[in-house]
């Protein structure tokens, strides 16, 4: 047990050897006095002195081992302290029941539309209290039901029979990243990302109720990091990873036919009746800038149709080829202190793309009529 705590020397261990002499104490092994002087009578002092020696010796090393032990220590606990938070979470929270309804296709129009659905930028946990937004965890669940609302309209106005949809990241707001973020949260994390993970699987279940055919997979963004420091994270160390095990998990256990697509943790794409489409969180790759399309397209070998992120909070298009696109869907969350700080105001907005064989479209989904009083009528209820 010693040597695998990196203590290789037990004899020069004071602790270790007052344990040894006190058991013999005890027990009445040990030598009386005499016998004792005898010892170093006998040149047995000099072995002593030597194990001074190597304890002198021996201190820097140990020093060091016994930090990066302690080191250990403290992240296995951080780990399990976090699952085990993760965990407690989950079993006070209510899913959803699955369902699988059969939809019949109208019989007088052709339904030939597909849908990307994009969620962007939900930043759950955040509160934002100002004159021109208010957000706050209750406020996400009334968000989230209009919006799959207006994606369940427009699946009935373009005869949509397959929705995948792609989280673009920033699920949660994150309770370390800048020192703004401390007093501007509600909840841990651990319960952040099972407290949107189970809207989003309201979300994904109440527009399942009005198209057969539907996939979800999800990407990170910044602020689903687990630390703040991008460079001293493990690529899937982040909370989207977690969310999407609790998709999945949810998907096999409930029996829903919704199918999960596995992808990178910062990337994914998708062909959706002859077109291609990336996605990004839009932090690593810039959409301002024109040639992500093409650098995106050299490194994955395909050729892009358009590029979709999230991360500026605003709706935005570029056309950086013959038809093709960069676009930024807005944010759940909507305005900030922040972005109010950095002149980025914008208003909350998601998007989705319509797409047939001959042609997609790119559309903003607004939040019209979502004033603060009303946000705050649905946080009181
Ligand atoms: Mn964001």
């Amino acid at each position: 047990m010693m040597e695998q705590e990196g203590f290789y020397d037990s004899d020069t261990n004071e602790n270790y050897r007052g344990l040894i002499k006190r058991f013999q104490k005890d027990s009445g092994r040990l030598k009386d006095a005499t016998t004792h002087a005898d010892l170093i009578a006998d040149n047995k002092l000099q072995s002593i002195q030597n194990a001074i020696g190597q304890l002198n010796s021996k201190k820097l090393e140990t020093q060091e081992q016994g930090r990066a032990i302690r080191r250990l220590v403290r992240q296995t606990n951080k780990d399990l302290l976090f699952i085990n938070e993760i965990k407690s979470a989950l079993e006070k929270t209510d899913f959803v029941l699955a369902e699988n309804p059969v939809i019949l296709p109208d019989a007088e129009q052709d339904t030939n539309s597909s849908m990307i659905v994009c969620l962007s930028d939900i930043h759950y946990g955040a509160y934002v209290d100002m004159p021109e937004n208010y957000y706050d965890t209750q406020v996400v669940e009334g968000l989230l039901i209009k919006y799959a609302d207006k994606v369940i309209k427009l699946i009935e106005e373009n005869k949509v029979y397959s929705v995948d949809i792609v989280n673009l990241g920033d699920i949660v707001e994150h309770a370390y990243m800048r020192n703004q973020n401390l007093y501007d949260s509600e909840e841990t994390l651990s319960e952040q990302i099972v407290h949107v993970t189970k809207l989003i699987i309201d979300f994904i279940q109440r527009i399942r109720q009005h198209v057969e055919l539907i996939t979800y997979r999800g990407i990170a963004g910044n602020h689903d990091r687990m630390q703040g420091d991008k460079n001293s994270n493990l690529n899937s160390d982040h909370a989207v990873n977690i969310s999407n095990q609790i998709i999945k998990m949810w998907i096999e256990l409930s029996g829903s036919d919704v199918e999960f697509i596995d992808s990178d943790s910062y990337f994914t794409d998708i062909n959706v009746q002859g077109w291609n489409f990336a996605f990004v969180h839009g932090d690593r790759n810039s959409l301002n800038k024109k040639t992500t399309l093409a650098e995106l397209g050299e490194q994955y070998d395909r050729h892009y149709d358009a590029v979709l992120g999230g991360h500026l909070h605003r709706f935005s298009m570029l056309e950086v080829g013959d038809n093709r696109f960069q676009a930024t869907f807005g944010s759940i969350k909507g305005m900030d202190e922040y972005s109010k700080k950095i002149s980025a105001k914008s208003s909350r907005s998601q998007g989705v793309v319509l797409v047939n064989q001959n042609e997609f479209e790119i559309r903003k989904v607004n939040y019209n009529g979502c004033s603060k009083v009303l946000l705050l009528c649905k946080s009181i209820e």
